[in-house]
C-alpha cells in the first residue's frame, strides 16, 4: 500500500478513536461459547446469610423475614463447616464441569470482601473470602469457576426499589451511581477471581433498562473479552437478537426446546427452593438424570442448583443424588459431553444426542419391545448396540427405523443404545419427530 494511503488509514483510525465512533461491540468469541456448550453440566450454588432462616434468598426479605431481621442475619452468618474443596468435589464427582456461586444475590450481600460495599462476608463471624475459596478449589480440581451477580439490589440505597412487594417503599435512587458501583464490583470480581462465566439475574424491574445492560456488557468485555455472559443483563430473555444482551439463553426451571442455533442453559433446582429449605421436596435420581439427558438432547446445558445448609454443608441426600448422577455419567458420559442435541426433539419415552457418526438413543422407559425412529433421509444405520453392552437388532421400515429393545434394560433412569451411521450424525437437519 502506498505511503499516503497508509497515513490516511492511520489518521482515520485515530479520528475514530478520538471521536469515539461506535465500533462493532465486542462479543464473546464463538469458539469460547462452543467450548462452553460441550460441558453440558454445571452446579449452581445459592448461598447467603438467609440460609439461617431456611427461606428463599432475596425473595423472603420483607415477606417471611422482616427486612431488619433479614439485613442483620450477616451478624450471625458463620458456616463453620463450609468446605470449598468438598463442595467442588461433590460437583466433580457428579460429573459437573463448571460451578456458579451467588456471589451477590438480590439481597445485596457480597460473599467476597469487596472494597465497594461493606455489606460483605468480612463483616460476618465467618470472615473468610468464600468466593476466593471456591475459585481456588475449582482451579485445583479442574472445574470452571463462574460467578452469579445480581442486577437489581434491594439493599443498595442507590437502587430505587427496596421492597419488591411494596412500591411505597421505593426511593429516588441514583442509577448512575448504582451502575458505577456495579462496574467496580465486576472489575474486582473479574480481576481477583478470573471467572470463566458471569451469570447475571434480576433485569426485570423498571429502573433497569436494556441500554444499562448493553453498557455493563460492553464494560465487562473491556475488562475480559473472553468471559462468557448469560442473557440476563438485558430485557430480552427469550431469544438472542440485536436487542438482547449476552451470549446465551437461560430457560429457568424448565428444559429448553430443541435449539441448534442459539446456545442455551436450563437452570433447575434439585429441590424446590434455590436457597436451602429444611425438608424441601427433592427430585428423584431418575428425574435428575432424565432432566440432564433431555437438556443435552435439546442441545443445551443443565445448571443444576443446590443450596448449602446454615453450617455450609450440602445436605447428604443431595450429595447422594449427585453421586448417582456422577455414576450414571461415568457409564454413559460419552452420550452427553461434547454431543449435539437432536436430530429430533426428546419425548417422554426417549431422546437422542449425537457426536460424529453416532446417534445416542436414550431410552427412559420400555413401553414396547421396540422403538420406531422417524425417517432420517439419506442415513443408514450400520451398527447398533447398548452402550457398554450387547448388539441390538434394527431394520428399516416405511416410517424410518425399527430398533428392537433388549429384553431387559440395564438402567432404571436412562439407557443408551448407540446407532452407528453411514455419515456424520451432526450434519443431519433437525426432524420434527412424531410422539
Ligand atoms: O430471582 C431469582 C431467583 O432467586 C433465582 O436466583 C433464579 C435462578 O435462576 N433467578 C431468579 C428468578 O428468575
Amino acid at each position: 500500500m502506498k505511503k499516503p494511503a497508509i497515513i490516511l488509514l492511520y489518521l482515520f483510525s485515530i479520528i475514530k478513536v478520538v471521536f469515539g465512533q461506535q465500533s462493532t461491540p465486542v462479543k464473546t468469541p464463538k469458539e469460547v461459547l462452543d467450548d462452553f456448550m460441550t460441558k453440558r453440566f454445571g452446579m449452581f450454588v445459592h448461598f447467603g446469610p438467609v440460609t439461617l432462616r431456611g427461606t428463599e434468598i432475596g425473595w423472603s426479605r420483607n415477606k417471611e423475614v422482616a427486612q431488619d431481621d433479614y439485613d442483620n442475619l450477616y451478624k450471625e452468618f458463620n458456616p463453620v463447616l463450609f468446605n470449598a474443596d468438598a463442595i467442588v468435589k461433590t460437583a466433580k464427582d457428579a460429573g459437573m464441569k463448571y460451578l456458579v456461586i451467588t456471589a451477590k444475590h438480590h439481597d445485596g450481600f457480597a460473599l467476597w470482601p469487596s472494597a465497594f460495599t461493606d455489606y460483605n462476608i468480612s463483616k460476618t463471624p465467618y470472615k473468610r473470602d468464600m468466593v476466593a475459596e471456591l475459585a481456588a478449589a475449582c482451579k485445583k480440581q479442574g472445574i470452571l469457576f463462574c460467578i452469579y451477580h445480581t442486577v437489581l439490589d434491594w439493599h443498595d440505597p442507590n437502587y430505587p426499589i427496596h421492597n419488591p412487594y411494596d412500591s411505597t417503599k421505593n426511593v429516588k435512587g441514583d442509577m448512575v451511581a448504582f451502575k458505577t458501583q456495579m462496574k467496580n464490583e465486576l472489575k474486582e470480581l473479574i480481576t481477583k477471581y478470573h471467572p470463566y462465566l458471569l451469570w447475571f439475574d434480576g433485569y426485570w424491574e423498571k429502573p433497569w433498562t436494556n441500554a444499562d445492560g448493553q453498557e455493563i456488557y460492553a464494560y465487562i468485555k473491556s475488562v475480559d473479552p473472553n468471559v462468557i455472559v448469560n442473557n440476563r443483563l438485558g430485557k430480552e430473555s427469550e431469544k438472542l437478537n440485536d436487542q438482547s444482551v449476552g451470549d446465551y439463553l437461560t430457560p429457568e426451571q424448565r428444559i429448553g426446546q430443541l435449539n441448534m442455533n442459539e446456545p442455551w442453559e436450563s437452570c433447575i433446582t434439585i429441590c424446590q427452593q434455590w436457597a436451602w429449605k429444611p425438608n424441601d421436596k427433592m427430585k428423584t435420581v431418575q428425574e435428575c438424570i432424565q432432566t440432564l439427558v433431555k437438556t443435552a438432547a435439546g442441545n443445551g446445558n443443565l445448571l443444576f442448583n443446590v443450596g448449602p445448609m446454615p453450617d455450609g454443608r450440602i445436605e447428604a441426600r443431595q450429595v447422594e443424588t449427585l453421586q448417582q448422577m456422577g455414576a450414571w455419567l461415568k457409564k454413559y458420559g460419552e452420550s452427553i459431553y461434547g454431543t449435539k442435541g437432536g436430530p429430533f426433539a426428546p419425548n417422554d419415552n426417549y431422546a437422542v444426542t449425537r457426536k460424529g457418526n453416532k446417534i445416542y438413543l436414550h431410552i427412559f422407559q420400555k413401553k414396547d419391545d421396540k422403538i420406531v425412529l422417524p425417517n432420517l433421509p439419506g442415513v443408514s444405520i450400520t451398527n447398533a448396540y447398548v452402550l457398554g453392552g450387547s448388539k441390538v437388532t434394527y431394520k428399516p421400515n416405511a416410517a424410518g427405523y425399527i430398533i428392537d429393545l433388549p429384553q431387559t434394560l440395564p438402567d432404571a433412569s436412562s439407557n443408551v443404545i448407540v446407532l452407528e451411521l453411514n455419515k456424520n450424525a451432526e450434519e443431519i437437519p433437525v426432524i420434527t419427530a412424531g410422539k
